[in-house]
């Protein structure tokens, strides 16, 4: 059991705290952040949350009054000298903070690691809460709101919601369960207008992102009978599309729907000779050690890293070792 009031403890000894998620965030990153940010405010605390990548329009519901923000050391550097905690959410790699992480080094901010991702024991964490069971960090955002007593109002219940229904699928994947579900009720009953939420993030796509998602349904590769369904993004296609790096969310679980297809892999170039990687397996085939073997990693079933080459080289690499590792979880089976 996490000592979610040893949590509670730490937070109200602090004056000013900043909250921070991943690189790109999503849903929960950002909905859990946005939950424990109305608790802090409900105690007065002096906090902001900062992450280092452009803002995912489509959560903007969770942004009102701007309490969202992209870190810039110009506007933020004063206010983050006097920070005395910070609070990190769904981050499973300190590194994937930038900026951010950077900050709390320099500025020797005592950090707080709230996940579900495997714990890398990273010495730059003062304190871990990992709890690999839970569907979504906002699962354990609710578990500590709900140990310590503090009701959960309509914003805190709106951030959880998200971070939940983004991070199950909308309760359709596999880590989805009954407490899931309980949690979306009590969300639900503190006010949360689910299909509200369902259609700001899911029926908002621009024609841009249509039109990239047509282009990669056709240039679909597979492999192994069927099993690996694989894709490349490049810069090109981007560009031809007119979309941005955002507009990818929702790739890979769209390509792992295909009947047959086991494992989906997107291969998706970056600008600096490098590629990120997307995994996601429906579970058959455990893949995180697949992104760790490119130094990336994640949950059994959902995984990313970032490789060296251009794609075709690196989606060459990934499929000579997603093939090896399938094979030994094929003899163990
Ligand atoms: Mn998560």
């Amino acid at each position: 059991m996490l000592n979610w009031k040893k949590l509670n403890q730490r937070i109200k000894s602090a004056k000013r705290i900043v909250l921070s998620t991943h690189q790109n965030p999503d849903g929960d990153g950002l909905g859990s952040a946005v939950a424990m940010y109305h608790y802090l405010k409900s105690l007065n605390i002096d906090c902001k949350i900062l992450h280092i990548s452009l803002f995912p329009i489509e959560l903007n519901f969770l942004n009102k009054n701007q309490i969202i923000e992209t870190y810039d050391e110009t506007l933020h550097s004063n206010w983050f000298s006097k920070v005395d905690l910070a609070l990190i959410f769904d981050v499973g790699d300190f590194n994937r903070l930038g900026s951010v992480g950077k900050k709390i080094i320099h500025n020797k901010i005592n950090a707080i690691n709230i996940d579900h991702h495997p714990s890398l024991n990273d010495h730059r964490f003062d304190e871990n809460f990992i709890n690999l069971n839970a569907a979504a960090t906002g699962e354990m955002v609710y578990d500590f709101l709900i140990e310590n007593n503090i009701p959960l109002n309509h914003e805190i219940s709106q951030g959880i919601y998200t971070a939940l229904m983004t991070d199950t699928g909308s309760f359709r994947h596999s880590n989805t369960n009954e407490k899931s579900h309980k949690i979306a009720m009590d969300c639900i009953k503190n006010g949360v207008n689910n299909s509200k939420i369902y259609q700001s993030i899911y029926e908002n796509k621009s024609l841009a992102q249509v039109s990239l998602l047509a282009m990669v349904i056709k240039n679909l590769s597979f492999d192994e009978e069927g099993e690996i369904a694989s894709f490349i993004i490049s810069d090109e296609m981007l560009k031809e599309a007119g979309a941005n790096s955002q507009d990818i969310d929702g790739f890979t679980d769209f390509v792992r729907t295909i009947k047959g297809v086991e494992i989906a892999v997107m291969i998706f170039e970056q600008s600096n000779d490098k590629c990120r990687l997307n995994f996601r397996s429906k579970g058959k085939y455990v893949i995180n050690e697949v992104a760790k073997a490119f130094g990336g990693g994640g949950h059994k079933f959902a995984a990313g890293a970032v490789a060296d080459g251009n794609p075709a080289h690196v989606l060459d690499q990934v499929l000579r070792e997603t093939k090896k590792q399938i094979l030994t979880q094929n003899i163990n089976n």
